[in-house]
């Protein structure tokens, strides 16, 4: 864990060629590129599965793959994952942020994102063994919901999806809902509220890439959104849950650790806003690669270490009650 000079520990460090992929990468015409949802294919590949914004305004996914996860993206020729507005009414306007979780007992990925419905955006499930074809299982949560992605296994026997549903009451916070089918969902509980006031945290918060499983317990980087006089601020927090009791939070951080300063994060189409959708963790099981949009304008990449995350959480969290 780094000092910078202001003396906050540094726990997430910057690519030194960030951003990693921005619109002028694509092989075909779009507006932006950002948010992509990560994973490591079986050979080791990492593989990306972006936010394309078109210049209609509408977004849809499209998969980039790399060796080392940093360089020499492969993107596909054309989107891998187009809104279908015939078979699924509520992808109108587009798809958006996608969270995967591969999932052992599936054999398959879990591809959680936000379909835009002339309702509101929503979370919709799609399964895929390959990120060529999927299998669209519909809306899982109706709006206002996003922000989702779901465990890598069941526990006590069901599925479980964080999400962050939007109400009129005292501002956004995280969910946790149970299923056993992936198809229907209920069991929900309140895992995680956005404070009030000046926190960084308050009024609006959702979960960022899908929740990392450590021996301690889940490893969540939320994001929280700060409304300024100036816009929004979106900015990175650390929690930990139980793990066998997802709903559970062992402990909250209190400061916010990643934020945007960099000018690809200060300046795009949204300012002032990181948001990472997906991590990949290399074969030491701590350092982990964290992709974020800069700005809704590019995608970016920062490492941390799982331990320090940890340790840092020791120090700098308390149990919520
Ligand atoms: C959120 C999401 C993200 C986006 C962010 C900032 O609500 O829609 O896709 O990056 O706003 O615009």
């Amino acid at each position: 864990m780094s000092q910078a000079s202001n003396r906050h520990p540094i726990l997430f460090h910057r690519h030194p060629g960030n951003p990693i992929l921005t619109a002028d990468d694509w092989p075909y015409p779009i507006n932006t590129v950002f948010n992509a949802g990560a994973t490591l294919l079986p050979d080791g590949t990492t593989l990306l599965l972006c936010r394309v914004e078109e210049r209609s305004g509408i977004s849809h996914l499209c998969a980039a793959r790399s060796a080392d996860g940093i360089s020499n993206w492969v993107i596909d020729p054309e989107p891998t994952l187009r809104p279908d507005p015939d078979g699924h009414p509520e992808e109108v306007w587009g798809i958006e942020d996608p969270r995967i979780t591969f999932v052992p007992e599936l054999n398959q990925y879990v591809v959680v994102y936000t379909a835009y419905s002339q309702g509101g955006p929503g979370v919709s499930l799609a399964l895929t063994p390959d990120f060529r074809r999927f299998e669209r299982y519909g809306v899982v949560m109706p709006p206002e919901d996003k922000d989702a992605a779901l465990l890598p296994r069941r526990i006590g026997g069901h599925w479980a999806l964080i999400h962050r549903p939007v109400t009129t009451w005292q501002g956004a916070h995280m969910w946790i809902s149970y299923s056993p089918d992936l198809r229907h969902w209920g069991s929900h509980k309140l895992i995680l509220r956005a404070k009030l006031g000046a926190w960084w945290d308050a009024n609006k918060i959702g979960l960022s890439p899908p929740p990392i499983e450590t021996p301690r317990g889940w490893l969540v980087i939320y994001h929280g959104v700060r409304q300024t006089a100036g816009g929004c601020l979106y900015r990175l927090g650390l929690a930990l849950f139980d793990l066998e009791v997802p709903e559970r939070c062992l402990l909250r951080g209190h400061s916010w650790v990643f934020g945007p300063e960099e000018p690809y994060e200060r300046h795009g189409d949204v300012a002032n806003v990181v948001f990472p959708c997906g991590h990949t963790v290399g074969p030491d099981g701590d350092s982990a690669k964290i992709y974020y949009g800069g700005a809704d304008s590019c995608i970016a990449l920062a490492t941390a270490s799982i331990g320090e995350m940890l340790e840092w959480l020791d120090k700098h969290g308390t149990p919520e009650s």
